[in-house]
């Protein structure tokens, strides 16, 4: 067995995870040390949990396939090993999705995982890499985690290696490296498990053998091989259903970013004559969900609302009862309104998915969402796309209703909360903290006044008291509240590796059947908006980079 060294290093000052773990530029993750003084911090995080002894403890480690991915696992495995893992699970060729990581370490009992993504920004050698620790419950590491895992980095001086030589990734089997047994395993087995003791299998087959037509577009990500096998082999939807199934180092050097703006060909698709019944994408790691019908889009906040409202009926696994539903603060407010309607409680987050866990593990809440289209469920710690692809195909099978008559439904007995977020990317970050902080001092004087024909009720910086631990986190967003029930949110984003990015996100609730034009409601909103952040002053910014 080669004997652990130690290597001398010395901090990186800007490793502190953002909304969704660390993401930088590749290159960034390339230089000497980096991604190692990040990683050996998490272990010495993990190391001062009570309870936990490397040698007993099994770690997952799997990436969305981008590129650096083949070549942090190999370091990961020999820092791992030098700190003296028992065990690491390897997904076959170093593949795994977000959600899939989540099933193993719950499945496989597991100390925790490494996700290499990040997530839905492109890939590539001058693109974005990232890594995001889960913990034992399987979803994100909580805010307390990842403070402390950013203080060791602040300190960090040394971290172990050991020699030994790159472990095959390719092929199932079991290797060793120091005391450490590494195992390269199936990356799909766990995953799919937990979908079919979910959902009814058999009715979603009859479903497409009934001649339901559909396309799944994985963008080059991580879902290619999950859809294809879920959809394709297991559900015996028509080859060629799924598009783009092979994960590419660069995503086909395009944003797998599934909106209305980076899938737009499978958004096109949907929108000429005869097309399929139901589109859906997921991002790079497999995480978020797009839905689309025939000439239409399914908002997430309103999928949100409606798997929450269909779900006791139209899928098995939620029969029993769904405990209470939990949003995004920026996400609209449509689940509220199913909520109240089924009395179970609704739950409002910050931005950001490990906010869902305590809320998932005290059983509180059955359904969670965000309106950056992420959606999941008590199945995992996770949000889960193609989990939401599969709701869906449960709704329409059930109720036997196309997309569109799904929303239409649903917006007649509940009203329609229109909604869309507009991303202004790239602002200079000292120049956009500032508008923030300017806009937060005006939010006192707002109260009383009226915004687009409703006075404004509330007007804050949203502030998150955790109901399970307790934990504040402040500062989350500023929000205004309408009297009519619309919306006025700003943020800006932790995901985002270069400028500042705004997110403007604008709600309007009407009960109207939902037929108006989307732009049409929400446009003089919009102009509010630019008005109250003084953007284009400011950050001489006055059209969005996204709208979704
Ligand atoms: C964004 C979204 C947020 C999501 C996060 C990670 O964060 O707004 O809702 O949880 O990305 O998603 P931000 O701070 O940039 O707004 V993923 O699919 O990147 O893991
Ligand atoms: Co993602």
């Amino acid at each position: 067995m080669s004997s652990v060294t130690y290597i001398a290093t010395t901090p990186f000052a800007n490793q502190r995870p953002g909304t969704s773990g660390l993401r930088k530029k590749t290159r960034e993750f390339m230089q000497p040390h980096y991604l190692e003084n990040f990683v050996q911090a998490v272990f010495l995080t993990l190391r001062e949990e009570p309870g936990v002894d490397f040698s007993q403890e099994t770690l997952v480690v799997g990436g969305d396939g981008r590129y650096y991915n083949r070549t942090a696992i190999q370091r990961i495995l020999r820092l791992a090993a030098a700190n003296g893992v028992q065990r690491v699970l390897v997904g076959r060729a170093g593949l795994l999705s977000t959600p899939a990581m989540s099933a193993v370490i719950r499945r496989q009992h597991a100390l925790g995982g490494l996700v290499l993504s990040a997530s839905h920004n492109p890939g590539g050698i001058d693109a974005d890499f990232g890594i995001k620790y889960n913990i034992r419950n399987g979803g994100p590491a909580p805010e307390r985690v990842t403070e402390r895992i950013y203080q060791h980095t602040l300190t960090l001086t040394k971290y172990p290696t050991l020699d030994a030589p790159d472990i095959d990734l390719d092929h199932d089997g079991s290797t060793v490296i120091g005391n450490t047994q590494v195992v390269i395993f199936d990356p799909l087995a766990d995953y799919t498990a937990v979908l079919t003791e979910l959902f009814d299998f058999e009715t979603l087959r009859a479903f497409f053998r009934g001649g339901f037509r559909m396309v799944f577009d994985a963008m080059h990500g991580i879902t290619g091989p999950y859809a294809r096998y879920i959809l394709e082999e297991l559900l015996g939807a028509p080859a060629g259903t799924v598009i783009r199934g092979e994960p590419l180092e660069d995503f086909g050097g395009t944003h797998p970013d599934p909106n209305l703006t980076y899938a737009a060909e499978l958004v096109s698709r949907m929108n000429a004559d005869q097309a399929p019944d139901f589109g859906a994408a997921c991002d790079g790691d497999g995480d978020r969900n797009l839905l689309l019908g025939q000439q239409c889009f399914v908002s997430p906040g309103d999928s949100l609302a409606i798997i929450t409202e269909q779900a006791a009926d139209c899928i098995p696994g939620y029969r029993t009862g769904i405990t209470g539903v939990a949003r995004s603060m920026p996400t609209s407010t449509a689940a509220d309104r199913v909520a109240s309607a089924l009395r179970i409680p609704c739950y409002e987050t910050p931005t950001g998915w490990k906010f869902f866990g305590n809320l998932l593990d005290a059983g509180r809440c059955t359904f969670c969402g965000e309106e950056s289209f992420g959606t999941g469920s008590h199945h995992l710690r996770e949000k889960d796309g193609l989990w939401a692809v599969l709701c869906w195909l449960s709704i329409l099978a059930v109720r036997r209703q196309s997309i569109a008559e799904v929303l239409r439904t649903h917006w007649q007995r509940f009203g329609r909360s229109y909604f869309q977020r507009h991303d202004y990317e790239d602002l200079d970050a000292t120049m956009a903290t500032a508008m923030i902080a300017a806009l937060r001092q005006k939010l006192p004087s707002l109260v009383g006044t009226t915004l687009v024909g409703s006075r404004v009720v509330q007007a804050d910086d949203f502030s998150y008291t955790d109901p399970v631990d307790g934990s504040v986190s402040a500062q989350q967003g500023l929000r205004v509240l309408l009297a009519d029930g619309s919306r006025l949110v700003s943020r800006l984003s932790g995901t985002g590796t270069s400028g500042a990015t705004l997110r403007l996100y604008l709600e309007r609730y009407r009960r109207d059947g939902g037929s108006a034009g989307l732009d049409d409601v929400l446009a003089p909103l919009a102009q509010e908006a630019l008005q109250l952040l003084e953007l284009r002053e400011r950050c001489g910014r006055d059209t969005p980079t996204v709208i979704t």
